[in-house]
């Protein structure tokens, strides 16, 4: 399926770097957005080995999380290679190469509780390096009360908080790398805050240490299905993490200090030098 022309003027560059998100308009097309309607649908399903679900029988809602779809789901496999996601974080984050890590999905059936508490990623992964970025993107309509918070420039802050259960309780678990996130969500007024209001086609492209959050779906008549893939830019290198990373698994023979660009199973979707999907 065609990409429209990306349309990433310096601007967007501009916030990108700035604020560490930046919000595209209109930039997934129909077609694609009902691909990976297709592809949520047939996970959910028959989800992959990845699933966890955070309620339980007799909750509200129903908040399930899967990733590495791409591996099962052709649709999946289609978006992330052949969409126009790698290209664009691939100019946001000026890297020459843009190699899958793995894709990722939030669904949160209307009156979902669960809150994707405050967070950075890269501390859940593990990656160094600076050139590390996500998209989001929302196949429902979502506002300030089901949407994404994010604190602009905190990617810049020069802190890594430690890996929490984010998307349960919110409990902490012991990390010996990283300082604790601070109270943002008890401390609102003390942060600048922003969310977006966002339609099916919107995307936000946000760098792997700014801080945000995922809204629970208070909304009764309305689901909240969002698609995410974190991307791996060309200094990104294997770290590892205390205690290790949990996901996604790192391959067997993957050295600490090997560049990502060189492991297979996180392949390489987009380079400024060769065509798009050229391993699909
Ligand atoms: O959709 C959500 O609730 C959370 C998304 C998120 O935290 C992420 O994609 O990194």
């Amino acid at each position: 399926m065609p990409n429209a022309v990306c349309n990433i003027t310096e601007e967007h560059i501009e916030t990108f770097n700035r604020d560490g998100l930046v919000c595209l308009r209109g930039v997934i097309a129909p077609e694609w957005m009902e691909t990976l309607r297709t592809g949520v649908e047939r996970d959910l399903a028959r989800p992959g080995e990845n699933v966890e679900v955070y309620t339980s029988p007799g909750d509200p809602g129903y908040f399930f999380n899967d990733f590495d779809l791409w591996t099962h789901i052709p649709e999946m496999k289609d978006f992330a290679f052949n969409g126009p996601c790698a290209e664009i974080s691939a100019r946001l984050m000026a890297s020459v190469h843009v190699n899958l890590f793995f894709d990722h999905l939030f669904v949160k059936e209307p009156g979902t509780e669960g809150k994707t508490h405050w967070h950075q990623d890269q501390p859940y992964f593990a990656v160094d390096g600076t050139k590390l970025c996500s998209n989001w993107i929302p196949l429902d309509p979502v506002s300030s009360d089901n949407g994404f918070e994010f604190v602009p420039g905190s990617h810049k802050w020069g802190r890594w908080f430690a890996p929490f259960d984010s998307m349960k309780d919110g409990s902490r678990y012991a990390g010996e790398d990283f300082e604790r996130c601070p109270d943002i969500e008890n401390n609102r007024d003390d942060y600048e805050i922003r969310t977006f209001d966002m339609q099916p086609g919107d995307v936000l492209f946000f760098h792997a240490l700014v801080v945000h959050q995922g809204q629970s779906n208070p909304r009764t008549a309305q689901r909240r299905r969002a698609v995410a893939h974190r991307w791996l830019g060309d200094d990104t290198r294997y770290a590892v993490r205390n205690p290790p990373s949990e996901f996604p698994k790192i391959p067997a023979g993957v050295l600490p200090g090997q560049a990502f660009r060189d492991v297979p199973e996180f392949p390489l979707i987009w380079s400024s030098a060769g065509a798009q999907g050229a391993h699909a």
